[in-house]
């Protein structure tokens, strides 16, 4: 029996899963939701609530308290957590901790707990989190000292973005300078929380470090522009990056005494949490993209080159199975779904139907444009919803047009700003909650003229972390690992190929019409 332990410390929640490589079954699936399980750290969503909807902070000591608690819960549910042989996992993307001292100095006693050991230690008590917008301003400033947003691109696989962890350190280096002084190391949450059960100053991996705009893509090192154009002394604070398969230590002591493991546990880089969520679906390898439907939108897939997006839009990240990853996000993902059924009165079987069996491609000609909150992808910086077609569409009175309006838009959407790529998938793996629709699966399908497919993963992110950890410590290839914990279910959704022009067609009207609103 090998058992291998992924974690995913995600926005709302920590997830907990633990393989049986052996007998290629899941032996353990448990998450843990901050909002209910930890109301005294006053984050009901995962983060705090401020009077700018713009800024977005969690408390990293709720994130530290979780691990506690899940792995306390694991353990009086009777699992033995000496039996683990290795522990990966993920946190949620471009969120950053800061410390006073590095966390391989500190000590920590087994009879306190970590939250109260780890307070004294942050330079920053709370985190800004890939919610935030706050650093429009920051984003600018770098872009203007490397040469502009083309050659940030260049040299990060991204423009300056604002969620992303480099704008956020300026902006805390401008407004807080003493604390920044008074900073010694920078986290991620995925190396910080990798960082605590090590008990060291777990470096920031490939993956989660090219979502900084520090990374630089050819070299696999910060980029001395970048470093120089974010904050003063921004390097000292920041240890070198590693692949995402690097043994960053061993499982501390404290987690030994307190919750069982096994003294000597390796512990692997953790990563971000869709990096990791690439390998947990099994699409490490280029020729498959993932799309994920949920709260947002995101595609994401294997990259065979470090290729940016010219448009601005897309994101390259280091891909843990080696080379690189591309992730494009769309805010008006579900989000813009459930506001199309309630204005429609679709309930979501309807709703499937409506796309099944009362439209049909191209949607006789009614087209969306459904930015029902700003947009990332493309950018559109207030909400804007324009319908073009029949006097009944336009006017609301057409529900099932409306259903097949935003889904072949956010399919369109996903095309044009995936196009960059190079890359037609052959296969697209769907996940997420709205994955279960079919006539959204079907308009994907015939959108990308791709196979459409589903698997069962719930937990994409922990079981990849799940998985690397098993990689790591055992050798075994990906390939090998994925047959047994990544197969797809047996449904397949086809392309209709006689759909193409009528497509092709819509994605000219689409494009146009997004082009007016975007800036
Ligand atoms: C990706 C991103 C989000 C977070 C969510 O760039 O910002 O998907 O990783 O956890």
């Amino acid at each position: 029996m090998a058992l291998f332990l992924g974690l995913d410390s995600s926005t709302q929640s920590l997830s907990a899963l633990v393989v049986d490589t052996d007998a290629g079954r899941v032996v353990l699936d448990r998450s843990l939701n901050y909002g209910q399980a930890l109301p005294e750290f006053h984050a009901p969503h995962g983060f705090l609530e401020n009077a700018d909807p713009a800024v977005k902070h969690s408390d990293p000591l709720m994130w530290v308290e979780a691990l506690e608690r899940l792995l306390a819960d694991i353990r009086a549910s009777g699992f033995d957590l000496g039996s683990i042989a290795g522990v990966s996992g993920a946190g949620q993307q471009h969120g950053s901790v800061y410390l006073r001292s590095p966390l391989g100095k500190a000590t920590f006693a087994t009879d306190r707990p970590l939250r109260e050991q780890l307070r004294p230690l942050l330079s920053r008590a709370t985190s800004p989190i890939w919610m935030d917008s706050s650093t429009g301003e920051d984003c600018s400033a770098i872009a203007a000292a490397v040469g502009g947003d083309a050659a940030v691109t260049r040299i990060s696989g991204s423009r300056a973005t604002p969620r992303f962890t480099g704008p956020q350190i300026r902006k805390f280096a401008r407004s807080e300078p003493a604390a920044y002084a008074a900073t010694q190391e920078i986290h991620l949450v995925s190396s910080f929380i990798a960082g605590v059960l090590a008990g060291t100053s777990a470096p920031i991996d490939f993956g989660d470090g090219a979502g900084m705009n520090l990374l630089e893509l050819a070299a696999l090192g910060w980029s001395e522009p970048l470093l120089a154009a974010t904050a003063p002394g921004l390097a000292a604070k920041l240890r070198a990056p590693v692949a995402s398969t690097t043994r960053v230590g061993s499982i501390a002591p404290y987690f030994v005494e307190r919750y069982g493991f096994r003294a000597g546990t390796p512990v692997i880089a953790f990563t971000g949490d869709n990096p990791s969520s690439l390998v947990g679906m099994g699409a490490a390898l280029p020729g498959t993209a993932v799309v994920s439907l949920g709260t947002s939108d995101t595609v994401f897939a294997a990259m065979r080159q470090p290729k940016t997006d010219p448009g601005g839009f897309g994101h390259v990240f280091g891909n843990p199975a080696g080379g690189f990853m591309c992730l494009i996000c769309f805010a008006n993902g579900s989000l813009a779904r459930e506001a199309v059924a309630e204005r429609t009165k679709l309930d979501w079987p309807a709703f499937e139907r409506a796309i099944l069996a009362e439209t049909k491609p191209g949607n006789d000609g009614n087209l969306m444009l459904p930015y029902f909150v700003p947009e990332i992808t493309p950018r559109i910086a207030r909400p804007e919803v324009r319908l073009f077609g029949s006097p009944e569409f336009v006017a609301w009175r057409a529900p099932a047009h409306a259903a097949r309006a935003i889904v072949e838009a956010q399919a369109l959407a996903m095309r044009r700003h995936s196009a960059w790529i190079g890359e037609t998938p052959r296969t697209l793996l769907a996940t997420g909650g709205a994955s279960k629709n079919r006539g959204i699966l079907k308009v994907l399908a015939d959108v990308f003229q791709a196979e459409v497919r589903t698997l069962a993963v719930a937990n994409s992110s922990a079981l990849g972390g799940a998985l690397r950890a098993a990689q790591a410590v055992e050798g075994r290839p990906f390939a090998e690992l994925f047959a047994p914990f990544c197969a797809p279910g047996p449904e397949r959704i086809a392309p209709d190929p006689s759909v193409v022009p009528v497509y092709e067609a819509l994605a000219a009207r689409y494009a146009a019409e997004a082009e007016k609103l975007s800036f």
